[in-house]
């Protein structure tokens, strides 16, 4: 049994609980950080000094980060479609992955942190714009890597779709001008018919919401 400590609306949370789906393990997932607190008690800093979630605990082992959470998952209790054994194999998956997490994500996040972490008096409607057009690029570049898919990786769903694919369910409800990306449509479209993504990653975001 793992445990998860981590709220669902958290994104990184998010990537844990869908990889825990889709490998069907069974979880037990704790509310903690955002409006559940616990994230700066002692108990808590002892199992992540920087006080963010997610954390799991899997057997002996604690571990903080999320993708390298779901790349312990993957290689552990992942089949050979999920996390390929071969390292040459995994290798331009886990491109994509790194992509994902270090040039897709951060594109997203001025965007969220605007239009929900933030009034609407206070908002920056010129950072959102700005913002807009360097995701667009990056929605593109995207779109064009999935063509008919129907993943990332082509015919099966990978753990680089997970680490890309967490954030689309904020990218295509959050209220901004999206670039024209018809791959990128259809792919969601057919991430929400999966019932782990449904559950785990198309969780509502408005407990975050700047009131
Ligand atoms: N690089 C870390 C980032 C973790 C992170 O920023 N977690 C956020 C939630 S997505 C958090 O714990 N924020 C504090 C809070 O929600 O109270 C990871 O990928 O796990």
């Amino acid at each position: 049994m793992i445990t998860v400590h981590g709220r669902a609306s958290s994104a990184n949370v998010q990537i844990v609980m869908w990889t825990i789906a889709e490998l069907g393990l069974p979880y037990r997932r704790i509310d903690v950080s955002g409006p559940y607190g616990g994230n700066d008690t002692p108990e808590f800093l002892a199992m992540n000094p920087n006080g963010l979630v997610p954390v799991i605990q899997d057997g002996d082992l604690t571990m903080f980060e999320s993708a390298a959470i779901m790349r312990y998952l993957g290689a552990t209790y992942g089949d050979d479609t999920f996390w390929p054994k071969d390292p040459s194999r995994r290798a331009s998956l886990d491109m994509w992955a790194e992509w994902a997490k270090t040039t897709f994500v951060p594109a997203i996040v001025p965007i969220f942190s605007q239009m929900v972490r933030t009034r609407e008096v206070d908002r920056n409607m010129a950072l959102v714009e700005n913002s807009a057009k360097q995701l667009a690029k990056v929605a593109k570049i995207a779109d064009a890597r999935i063509g008919n898919g129907p993943f990332l990786a082509g015919a099966a769903l990978t753990f680089a779709d997970i680490v890309f694919a967490h954030q689309l369910y904020r990218y295509f409800t959050l209220d901004f001008d999206r670039a024209e990306t018809p791959n990128l449509e259809a792919y969601y479209e057919r991430l929400a018919q999966r019932p782990a993504y449904a559950e785990h990653v198309m969780v509502s975001y408005e407990e975050l919401r700047a009131k």
